[in-house]
């Protein structure tokens, strides 16, 4: 029985008959995304967030333009080097429901899957060389071709005007529960704005980036080797050190993102070491100075840049990310600034490790 979550019409335009059987996929925070299963095809389809991604067109030319590109420049390789939208019979990227929520399918990978946590650090090694690969292979790729869906995503300037605003309208109740991390960024937040300084002032080149290169946006194969880089929503013109913070955010805290126990939430050094030396081995020659310099960084900066979204988040009734019970925004929010505290205290042994492998 095909999940009643799914209208049928978008079934059908995709050529999809009833009998299709349909389950909630993955662990995003934004879409609605479920596996569809046919007797010998499976696809993923994904209900988008328009409140969130407001021009779904854009969203879509953009992941359309980046994986045509990289299935142009690989040829030889029997294993996917990136996602594939499936297009509905009539050749469309994705179709309109009669309550007006955008719909688009893509390719099941047969055997793929993906991890909320690192295993070990094998598997941190694979994630880093994995989006390591994603920029080879857009490298040419002109960031000014693409759309900028969600404009000043990882900028924190423009995540402390969210803050502040939400603030003055927060209820006394939740501005109490948060009170202790609310000091926090007030505290920290100055310290943290040099990325958006080196950006406004082209100190930083303008890349293709993924901007949620999270682990598991990490596609792996059944040996655990990587595939390819999913949900390429927020692919964008941006800077190189937001993606590598990110991607070792998640990578390098063994750690769940919404841990409660604050006492497990710190940067595996080990685990970050890997994940640096199998991005650097497929982008060291890519790399400006600029961009080595400030590696260490990255992860204590987009750290909080996470927390304090999560934190607005709470601020606001929890209005843009799913959440499974009242406190769960504030419950990310603490487990996210603990990580941002554990990789501030640790950048002079995470610039060794970034120094040792680029020379
Ligand atoms: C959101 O929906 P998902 O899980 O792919 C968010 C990212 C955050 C992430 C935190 C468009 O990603 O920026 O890093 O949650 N995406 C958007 O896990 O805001
Ligand atoms: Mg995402």
């Amino acid at each position: 029985m095909v999940s009643k979550e799914i209208p049928e019409y978008v079934l059908r335009v995709y050529g999809i008959g009833p009998q299709a059987r349909a389950f909630p996929f993955g662990s995003g925070h934004i879409h609605r995304t479920f596996l569809v299963s046919e007797v010998n095809r499976q696809f993923i389809f994904q209900r988008i967030n328009h409140h969130i991604f407001t021009d779904v067109d854009a969203l879509m030319e953009n992941i359309c333009a980046v994986t045509a590109y990289i299935r142009e420049r690989v040829t030889e390789d029997k294993r996917p080097a990136t996602i594939e939208v499936v297009k509905t019979q009539t050749s469309l990227t994705h179709v309109q429901d009669e309550e007006g929520y955008w719909w688009r399918a893509l390719a099941y990978i047969g055997g793929s899957h993906t991890v909320d946590v690192p295993h070990n650090t094998q598997m941190a090694y694979e994630a880093g060389k994995t989006l390591g690969r994603f920029y080879k292979l857009l490298d040419g790729f002109q960031p000014q071709h693409l759309h900028v869906v969600l404009p000043r995503f990882h900028e924190l300037g423009y995540r402390l005007q969210q803050f502040h605003t939400a603030l003055e309208n927060a209820s006394e109740q939740r501005k109490a529960r948060a009170a202790e991390l609310i000091r926090l960024v007030k505290e920290k937040a100055d310290s943290l704005l040099w990325p958006d300084r080196l950006i406004a002032s082209n100190a930083l080149p303008l890349r293709v980036v993924h901007n949620d290169p999270k682990i598991n946006n990490v596609l792996l194969d059944e040996m655990g080797h990587g595939i390819c880089m999913i949900d390429l929503d927020t692919v964008m013109p941006g800077c190189l050190l937001h993606d590598f913070g990110d991607a070792l955010r998640t990578t390098a805290n063994p750690a769940a993102e919404d841990e409660t126990d604050l006492t497990k939430v710190r940067p595996d050094i080990q685990l970050f070491e890997a994940y640096t030396q199998g991005f650097l081995d497929q982008t060291q020659s890519m790399l400006f100075s600029a961009e080595k310099e400030y590696l260490h960084r990255a992860p204590a900066f987009l750290t909080f840049v996470i927390a304090l979204r999560f934190l607005t988040d709470y601020l606001n009734n929890d209005v843009y990310y799913h959440v499974s019970h009242p406190e769960h925004n504030l419950q990310r929010a603490r487990a996210q600034f603990a990580l941002y505290q554990g990789f501030e205290e640790s950048e002079p042994k995470m610039k060794e490790i970034v120094d040792r492998i680029l020379h």
